[in-house]
């Protein structure tokens, strides 16, 4: 416990009390006190928080996984380490480091999945803003053992979405089997984990087919490095604009991030012999479906890509502290929640939406 930073009793935070209800902001929500920590605990006071289309899933509950009610959603916070609960032992991190709060809140460390840095996987994790309280808030509670440092040379806002979209997408590419030179198809690139998943394929070496809808949206992608652009609502066969764009054979692999099943029913059909699908996106209640026979004799590898381990969000944010990768964001305030999740309903909001905390 620090007697240099004062920790106030209340403080404001977005509640979601029922499955799909409306949000509910606060201006006296309880911040748990530092002699409330349990060993391994810390409190962390946000400057910012990246609001992601899995907020939005939280708060609708349209996943078959259940979210805790009531809930504060959020996951991809930034702020400094204000109090670390008494007992703790060997901390990495220590009072006034500015850490970063990802999905992955909380893993036993010790499971197969853990000893194989598979920890987001954990059969006894907690996630932020879904099974544990998140970042929309102005105080969390986390663990010093996942909390991710923030390089010194990388701004808070500009940080904050690489602690989801950018380690998820970073690590989708990692495992997407593409090697430099080859065509990356990413629909929904105009998004949140999109936009910064052209950033990260280009510093790669890959070309970028951007898949996504609206001006604003193909500006943006060429902007950040897409050689081609195909609108899903103006295309009339995505399949053969795909193939098109990818010198006539198919892309060599695809990382969907889109929010939608539509997204994923031609994804087999525009790879290449021997590509590589990346299941990202998380639509609400969607099965993938995938013709067998050409899943078969097109040699197709499907895999699924889940965030992080802590030493993939390290790699992400050091990526973009090299200037390599940088958000494209729009800051709005806490009580611009709300409007936030209708403009991600409506496949609005181009690249992503940092809350400023302290406002
Ligand atoms: O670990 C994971 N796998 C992980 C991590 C973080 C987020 C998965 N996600 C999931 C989210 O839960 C969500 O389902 O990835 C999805 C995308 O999250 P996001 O990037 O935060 O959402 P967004 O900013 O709304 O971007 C989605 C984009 O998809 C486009 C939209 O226009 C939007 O720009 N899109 C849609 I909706 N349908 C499309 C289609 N058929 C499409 N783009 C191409 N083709
Ligand atoms: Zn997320």
């Amino acid at each position: 416990m620090s007697p240099n930073f004062q920790i106030p009793k209340i403080q404001k935070a977005a509640i979601v009390e029922a499955t799909d209800a409306p949000l509910k902001l606060v201006d006296n929500h309880p911040v748990r006190q530092p002699s409330e920590l349990k060993p391994g605990e810390c409190l962390v006071r946000l400057e910012c928080s990246g609001v992601c289309h899995t907020d939005l899933h939280a708060r609708k509950g349209d996943w078959p996984s259940p979210a805790k009610l009531p809930l504060i959603g959020g996951h991809e916070g930034v702020g400094l380490i204000v109090a670390i609960g008494e007992h703790t032992q060997d901390s990495p991190v220590k009072l006034g480091d500015r850490v970063g709060i990802k999905w992955l809140a909380y893993s036993c460390l010790d499971c197969e999945q853990c000893r194989k840095g598979l920890e987001q996987s954990c059969p006894n994790n907690l996630c932020s803003g879904f099974t544990t309280d998140g970042t929309f808030s102005q105080y969390v509670v986390s663990w010093v053992r996942h909390v991710t440092p923030i390089p010194e040379n990388l701004e808070s806002f500009e940080a904050a979405s690489i602690l989801c979209a950018g380690v998820t997408v970073y690590r989708a590419l990692k495992y997407s089997q593409a090697h430099i030179g080859d065509w990356i198809a990413l629909p929904g690139a105009g998004g949140g984990l999109g936009h910064l998943a052209i950033q990260y394929a280009t510093s790669m070496g890959l070309r970028v087919v951007a898949i996504d809808t609206g001006e604003e949206k193909r500006k943006l992608c060429e902007q950040l490095g897409a050689e081609k652009w195909v609108d899903f609502r103006e295309s009339k066969d995505i399949v053969k604009d795909i193939i098109a764009a990818t010198d006539g054979q198919g892309a060599h692999s695809a990382v969907v991030t889109a929010a939608t099943g539509a997204a994923y029913a031609q994804a087999v059909d525009y790879l290449r012999n021997g590509g590589t699908l990346m299941v990202v996106g998380l639509p609400a209640h969607a099965s993938l479906s995938a013709d067998i026979f050409y899943t078969v004799t097109k040699s197709i590898s499907i895999l699924g890509s889940y965030v992080g381990n802590r030493q993939d969000a390290r790699e992400a944010l050091e990526i973009a502290s090299r200037g390599k990768v940088k958000c494209f964001f729009q800051r709005r305030t806490l009580a611009e929640l709300t409007e936030t999740y209708e403009g991600l309903e409506r496949g609005e909001i181009v690249g992503r939406i940092v809350l400023d905390m302290q406002d």
